[in-house]
């Protein structure tokens, strides 16, 4: 597994940068960005830094890191063309972006990294040193962005302006807010390239659902992408909680990380200001009914109760005992991971008991593996390694076919959407260098080995294919 994976990262890999997937999307993606470069430290921290200095070069100057940096043309809808960012006055030099953001899994990502450095010691602990430093104020700028602009009236939830910006596209969670999203007649016409890359329509967002995010696309390009404007035209304004608890413990891992290295010390308490703030509008988004966090409509004030994923958000920021025990056994539980008629027990997008479950269809059902990662972190990270333990131990049985796809059927265990996908791949390469002392050492030396391979090169060399596991082919 680790050697498929690592293939999958190298075909991916565009020398600065990683595209998110071969076909679907062959651009840079910013939480991708971050779940990929935790993946590539376990083989090279140094690559692994480059690919969030490349993130960084995409930085707008107001602090927002965008959600996709086009590097290179290529049939991606909407691309440049349509997001028209030159309107904006804050659009980096240099780079073209899509012109709206994802969650903040960055600092995150650049903390793993820094712990793998440390374990090795040398250049790779000195590198990742300077490199903290060296970004701290361009991290710090990226949460004040959402800190300040997303949260104006101090809510201690991030607003965000569209469904893209959740990192869960179509979940069922914005089904109430995009009902007010009606595009208008002078929506530009378009054609969605995604459906020629997925065999299955059904597995992506419906074409009345792209109408409504390019409408907001549209309204965002005639705000001229300011947040002020925006926010009084805007049909689609939301606080977000799972990016509301991602803000708040990266905000506490950036401060940690930097009192430790010496950065400027306003810098660190600001960010502790902004952990605190997020943390206590994630915990009262709590619903005392059903023990999950809830996203808020900020057009209608109303909170939106939806048994997604996101509802655990409270395990990744943390700040209430009692809570985050009734959240572990909620997860494991029937409802969830533990659901009977689930193939392998890890996070599904939505409750499989929920009426909302649709098992095959875009972030309403279908299992993330990147999304099991981040709640495995939580668990860990809060003291749960039993729990923790039991998401990895899954996410690695469920990868076994290595497809490493951007996501799998909850009931059958079938890969679905795009495969080779580069964050799977990466938070695999993780789960393993994770598993035993030892295991980071044969992640290093499988992937190391493995030959440069061209961007158009999809066939994997003879020594990967063997490493497949028994009954598959090629
Ligand atoms: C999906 O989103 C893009 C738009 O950003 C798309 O459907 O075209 C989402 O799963 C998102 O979370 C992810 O970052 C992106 C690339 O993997 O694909």
């Amino acid at each position: 597994m680790a050697g498929r994976a690592g293939y999958v990262l190298k075909a991916n890999d565009r020398d600065t940068f990683t595209v998110a997937s071969p076909r679907l999307y062959p651009h840079m993606w910013s939480w991708d960005a971050g779940f990929v470069a935790l993946g590539i430290a376990t083989v090279s921290v140094p690559r692994a830094l480059d690919e969030l200095r490349t993130l960084l070069g995409g930085q707008w100057a107001n602090g927002m890191i965008p959600h996709i940096l086009f590097h290179t043309e290529s049939d991606y809808f909407p691309g440049p063309e349509r997001w028209r960012t030159q309107v904006a006055a804050a659009r980096p030099a240099g780079v073209l972006t899509s012109g709206i953001c994802q969650p903040p899994i960055h600092v995150i990502a650049l903390s793993r990294i820094l712990h793998d450095a440390r374990r090795k010691g040398g250049d790779d602990q000195e590198q990742a040193e300077a490199f903290v430093v060296e970004t701290f104020d361009r991290w710090l700028a990226w949460h004040r962005y959402l800190a300040t602009a997303r949260d104006p009236h101090q809510h201690g939830l991030v607003e965000i302006h569209h469904g893209w910006e959740s990192g869960m596209d179509d979940s069922p969670r914005w089904d109430a807010p995009y009902a007010n999203v009606h595009p208008g007649p002078d929506l530009p016409p378009f054609v969605r390239r995604d459906l020629a890359h997925v065999s299955d329509p059904s597995q992506r967002p419906s074409d009345t659902e792209y109408a409504r995010y390019l409408w907001l696309l549209e309204q965002k390009v005639r705000a001229r992408y300011d947040d002020v404007t925006y926010r009084a035209s805007g049909d689609f304004v939301v606080g977000d909680v799972l990016v509301s608890a991602l803000l708040a413990a990266a905000s506490d891992l950036l401060a940690d990380m930097g009192k430790e290295l010496g950065c400027p010390v306003d810098g660190v308490n600001e960010l502790r200001g902004i952990a605190r703030r997020f943390r206590s509008g994630v915990l009262r988004s709590l619903s005392p009914e059903t023990g999950l966090c809830r996203d808020l409509d900020l057009r209608t004030g109303e909170w939106l109760e939806v048994e997604s994923a996101a509802g655990f958000a409270l395990l990744i920021c943390g700040g209430d005992e009692a809570a985050i025990r009734r959240q572990r056994d909620l997860l494991l539980g029937p409802r969830w991971c533990g659901h009977s008629r689930l193939r392998w027990p890890t996070v599904p997008s939505v409750s499989p008991a929920s009426p909302d479950f649709r098992q095959r269809t875009y972030w309403r059902g279908p299992q993330w593996p990147v999304l099991n990662w981040l709640y495995a972190w939580a668990l860990n990270r809060s003291g749960e390694q039993e729990a923790a333990n039991s998401l990895r131990a899954a996410g690695l049985a469920q990868l076994v076919d290595c497809d490493f796809a951007e996501y799998y059927e909850p009931i059958t265990g079938e890969s679905l959407g795009s495969k080779d996908q580069s964050w799977t791949a990466a938070i695999a390469l993780d789960f393993l260098a994770a598993r035993r002392p030892g295991r980071r050492r044969a992640v290093r030396l499988l992937t190391r080995e493995l030959p440069a391979i061209t961007p158009a090169g999809t066939t994997p060399p003879a020594s990967v294919r063997q490493i497949r596991p028994p009954g598959r082919t090629g």
